[in-house]
């Protein structure tokens, strides 16, 4: 039976003002094997815990997802789903469009849920930049993508990316005694670029 209570809503999230204020609650606990002191993990952290339980994880392939679903063990407690390396922005599109098709037909209550896609910077600034601007042009479904970005392919041994930033020290411009710097592009402005 179709659902006509269907509003494809947003949910309404209150802001935390004040660290004392922040939910004690974790949806990303432990269980993952990054970096000590990794933040890109205290983004992943943080961000579900703004989003809240009603929330969905989408994550492409990178250190967020290698570090963070070692064989049989994860730190979310939310529902998590891996793609592929620059697909968040299909991910997105694909779960924000086949919730709202389930809610339509009435075979799940019709309720907000945050869909939230994450890449890193190779994931999202170079690979899967189509991806996710095809899907900032589909307004009637609700997807939030979220770049964190450390400015590398960290995951495969800190690679450039588009995203490094002009005399980085990389594994592929590592400076030497003759050439002090070897990267000498700018940092590309990705948001700048999708808005
Ligand atoms: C299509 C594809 N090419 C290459 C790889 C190998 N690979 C796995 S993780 C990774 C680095 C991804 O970098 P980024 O998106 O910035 O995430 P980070 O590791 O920095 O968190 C690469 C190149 C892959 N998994 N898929
Ligand atoms: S290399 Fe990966 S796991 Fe380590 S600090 Fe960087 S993003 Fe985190
Ligand atoms: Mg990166």
């Amino acid at each position: 039976m179709a659902d006509t209570a269907f509003t494809n809503a947003t949910q309404i999230l209150e802001p935390f003002k004040g660290v004392k204020k922040v939910t004690i609650e974790e949806y990303f606990t432990s269980g993952h094997r990054t970096c000590q002191g990794c933040e890109s993990a205290l983004v992943m952290k943080l961000m579900v815990k703004a989003a809240g339980p009603r929330t969905i994880v989408l994550g492409s392939t990178g250190c967020m997802y290698v570090a963070n679903t070692t064989y049989y063990t994860t730190p979310w407690v939310v529902p998590w789903m891996h793609t592929q390396l620059g697909s968040s922005g299909s991910a997105a599109l694909g779960t924000a469009a086949g919730l709202k098709a389930l809610m339509k037909k009435g075979k799940m209550k019709s309720e907000p849920i945050n869909v939230i896609a994450f890449c890193g910077d190779g994931g999202g600034a170079d690979m899967g930049l189509g991806a996710i601007s095809a899907t900032l042009t589909h307004k009637e479904y609700n997807s939030l993508i979220l770049l964190y970005d450390n400015e590398s392919y960290a995951n495969t041994d800190i690679q450039l990316s588009g995203s490094t930033p002009y005399g980085a020290n990389t594994t592929f411009s590592p400076p030497g005694s003759v050439k002090r710097i070897i990267h000498t592009r700018w940092k590309k402005n990705t948001a700048g670029m999708l808005r």
